[in-house]
């Protein structure tokens, strides 16, 4: 079993629901068991085209039997489940699933690199990332999260 952290997003109406339904169905995914999933928060959309609406944001805490790709490839199948489509970059969307951390797994391809780049640098990320999964340690930064939500709190980091 990995345990692996998955951030969520949804700016497009309904956006709770989407959510909802997507802790569903990772929760009945066979290989997957979801362990905790955060508060959700609404939050200002960042590096999003102008006129982007408000953001819910949370994360959950998966363990799975799944290597990463397939849980990649899972996550993928429930945002094309909740009517997500892929234009411009980081156009509004009704579900967004980031493979954040898996493991202490480092992974650069062209069709999946974690952890997610910027994971560290955004409070919408960090924040509940470290609520379901305070121990948990960021490979590159060789911190936990706690620890690194503790630094951007502490405006310690960019
Ligand atoms: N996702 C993005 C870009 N900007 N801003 C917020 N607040 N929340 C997000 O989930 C988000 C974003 C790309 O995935
Ligand atoms: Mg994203
Ligand atoms: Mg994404």
């Amino acid at each position: 079993m990995t345990r692996a952290v998955v951030a969520i997003g949804s700016n497009i109406s309904p956006r709770r629901e989407a959510i909802r339904v997507a802790l569903q169905r990772l929760a009945h995914t066979d290989e997957v068991r979801l362990v905790a999933t955060s508060a959700l928060r609404e939050t200002d959309p960042i590096d999003a085209p102008p006129g982007s609406g408000l953001f819910v944001n949370g994360a959950c805490l998966l363990e799975t039997t799944l290597g990463p790709f397939e849980l990649f490839q899972c996550l993928q199948e429930i945002e094309a489940l909740a009517g997500r489509t892929r234009g411009t970059p980081n156009a509004p969307r009704t579900l967004d699933l980031d493979l954040i951390l898996f493991g202490d797994s480092a992974i650069d391809t062209p069709e999946l690199t974690v952890p997610h780049p910027r994971a560290h640098q955004r409070d919408f990320v960090l924040e509940p990332a470290a609520e379901v999964a305070p121990d948990m340690t960021h490979p590159h930064m060789g911190n936990t999260l706690a620890q690194l939500k503790a630094a951007r709190s502490a405006g310690a980091t960019s």
